[in-house]
């Protein structure tokens, strides 16, 4: 970690979800994507199918005790990459931000990083691949901006959006924690941070019960 901050947090709230706006500063941003890049050196990112064989148009990858994967046989969570490889670390900074925003959570054992180009996008859906709902979620935004969305506990109804900028953490956490959750499109801006247009989502995540 070559230096950065993790800052005091201005914060709001999204049907619950909880945004932290500015919580990593430039130095801190910097350092958490040149941690992103040493993680895909030894996990490289792949656009996951869906067990229908339909390609998600999010580039992935993982760290930590478990990734998630989706692929003909369905979504799960691995101990290992598809070559057999454990996944790499979960990144120091990473992990200081989980310790900051939810100290009384236990600890991460999946850091996923959803690497959007200037067309991804992610629809609406539910996180309900882990064993233990009660644990929350802590997403770090990197890169350029995003308009994410929230819905409700069940399928349709209003929605509500926000844009996530780069050193924005969000933190999903009990009711808000199963809420239909997406996002539309990557808001075209600086494009300084990656130095490519697009940009990273870390998810951090409790996996077993
Ligand atoms: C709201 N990622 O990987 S992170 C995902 O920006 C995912 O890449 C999005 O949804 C992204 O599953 C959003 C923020 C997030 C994560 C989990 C949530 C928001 C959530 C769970 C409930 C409500
Ligand atoms: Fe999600």
């Amino acid at each position: 970690m070559t230096g950065g901050k993790i800052l005091g947090e201005e914060t709001e709230h999204l049907r619950g979800v909880r945004l932290l706006r500015g919580t990593l500063d430039r130095a801190a941003q910097e350092a958490l994507v040149e941690a992103v890049r040493v993680v895909i050196r030894s996990a490289p990112l792949v656009r996951p199918v869906t067990r229908r064989g339909q390609a998600l148009s999010v580039r992935m990858t993982a760290a930590g005790a478990f990734g998630w994967v989706s692929d003909r046989r369905g979504y799960r969570y691995e101990p290992c990459q598809a070559d057999g490889r454990p996944w790499p670390p979960i990144p120091a900074l990473a992990r200081a931000v989980w310790d900051r925003a939810v100290p009384e959570a236990r600890a991460p054992e999946c850091c996923l990083v959803n690497w959007y180009d200037a067309s991804a996008r992610m629809g609406l859906h539910q996180d309900r691949d882990e064993a233990d709902l009660a644990q929350p979620v802590v997403s770090i935004s990197l890169g350029e901006a995003a308009r994410f969305r929230v819905g409700n506990l069940a399928r349709g109804g209003p929605t509500e959006s926000t844009v996530l900028r780069s050193g924005d953490v969000a933190v999903l956490e009990g009711p808000s924690r199963m809420l239909h959750h997406g996002v539309d499109r990557i808001v075209p801006g600086d494009a300084d941070l990656l130095g490519v247009p697009g940009r990273i989502n870390l998810t951090l995540r409790v996996v077993t019960a």
